[in-house]
């Protein structure tokens, strides 16, 4: 497998990395703190091009491929955690589903806004009760002539309280055997009457991207915004998160890299004993261990990323690569505050906010655990 980088990934990685230098580092200690939602930074991305990557030209999109979108997304959450999830999501979740199940009409409507992040969307799948177990959703969407009258609550929904558009699962036909054969996805605008979002939830990391909880009371919902067919809702549900572990994977990269070389310029620099950190074998094998896992995690991403562009099947390269990036991207991140000592464990350095913002990798888009029911479903498939 070719693992350079073309002319075209070299640029939009250099593009992502210039403006995450500039404007997202600066800005991330800050945001942290206050939990500030990062609008004009997220527009500023969208106007670059850096949250519709994958998204046709047609719809306002960048155009590019895969893998321009992990080296972009490395850059940006290197930078900013918070700013990663949210153009994670927007890219895979939101504007992936859109690009791939969306009418033409649909596309106009919310794909080509959400591509620019003129208007924010959300991808509304996990509920109180149902989280690694998806397919038991209980938010039900009952058809009344060409509207579907929704309601339910959805939980940890990443830009809840801030959206425009909401892509919500629902059951909506009760009876169905197997139970995710009865799920359905509707796209809800925010303004729709009976809909109401709950306040932002208080966070151990990626603090700036806000997550909140929807309410729906019989919300009207046309007919025609529903993506896809009915009853497809679940499997629609599984693809997007397929391309939504690839993105996880770059962004938990991207935080473990930060942590990596933040930890390898301090052991350069701090002496003790008598010498610098990095002349002492015990910190020269953590870094090497760092270093070597960071990299086999980037590969394991590369190899889903250009499966996917393709248009190969990638499910389980994406599970393989989200698992072995997020479990990594939490040893590096806990290693670097091992390497800083005491200073490590201070607010004033950014170790401890890599540990913090790397956690959630291995928790959302699928728990770890998840990650390992795919991978071990498709390697022992008859
Ligand atoms: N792509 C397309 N279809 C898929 C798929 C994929 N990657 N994975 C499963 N499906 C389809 C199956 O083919 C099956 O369809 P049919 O029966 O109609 O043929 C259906 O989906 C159900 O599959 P399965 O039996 O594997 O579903 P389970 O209920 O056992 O759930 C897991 C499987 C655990 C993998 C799923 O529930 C999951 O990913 N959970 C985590 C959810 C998650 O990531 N939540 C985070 C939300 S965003 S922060």
């Amino acid at each position: 497998m070719d693992f350079s980088l073309t002319d075209e990934q070299r640029m939009i990685q250099e593009l992502a990395r210039d403006f995450a230098t500039e404007v997202l580092a600066p800005a991330a200690p800050i945001i942290d703190q206050t939990e500030e939602y990062p609008f004009e930074n997220c527009r500023r991305m969208g106007e670059l091009g850096l949250m519709g990557i994958e998204v046709p030209e047609e719809y306002g999109g960048t155009d590019a491929d895969t893998v321009s979108y992990v080296v972009a997304l490395e850059e940006v959450s290197k930078a900013c955690g918070s700013s990663g999830t949210i153009m994670s999501v927007n890219n895979s979740l939101v504007c992936h589903g859109l690009a791939v199940h969306g009418t033409p009409e649909q596309r106009e409507e919310y794909l080509r806004p959400a591509a620019s992040f003129e208007r924010i969307g959300t991808f509304s799948l996990s509920e109180p009760q149902a989280g690694s177990d998806a397919a038991s959703l209980r938010t039900k969407a009952v058809r009344d002539g060409n509207y579907y009258l929704v309601d339910g609550a959805k939980n940890f929904i990443s830009s809840g309280d801030v959206a425009d558009f909401h892509i919500v699962f629902c059951v909506t036909d009760p009876d169905a055997v197997p139970k995710h054969r009865g799920i359905s996805c509707l796209l809800i605008d925010t303004d729709t009457p009976g809909f109401s979002a709950g306040k932002s939830e208080e966070k151990l990391g990626i603090r700036a991207a806000h997550t909140a909880a929807l309410y729906f009371e019989d919300c009207r919902v046309p007919v025609a915004n529903r993506l896809g067919e009915e009853g497809q809702g679940f499997r629609i549900a599984m693809e997007v998160l397929d391309a939504g572990r690839i993105g996880i994977a770059a962004q938990a990269l991207g935080i473990g890299q930060a942590a990596f070389e933040a930890s390898r310029d301090y052991a350069l620099e701090r002496e003790q004993f008598g010498k610098p950190l990095a002349r002492h074998q015990a910190i020269q094998f953590m870094i090497a261990d760092m270093g070597t896992r960071l990299e086999a995690a980037r590969l394991l991403t590369f190899k889903a990323a250009l499966k996917k562009q393709r248009k190969e099947r990638f499910s389980l390269e994406a599970a393989m690569a989200k698992l072995y990036a997020s479990e990594s991207a939490t040893w590096v991140t806990y290693k670097a505050i091992q390497i800083y000592g005491g200073y490590g464990y201070m607010r004033e350095y950014n170790v401890e906010r890599y540990f913090r913002d790397a956690k959630i990798t291995e928790i959302y888009e699928g728990t770890s655990e998840v990650q390992r029911m795919v991978i071990a479903r498709q390697m022992l498939r008859d």
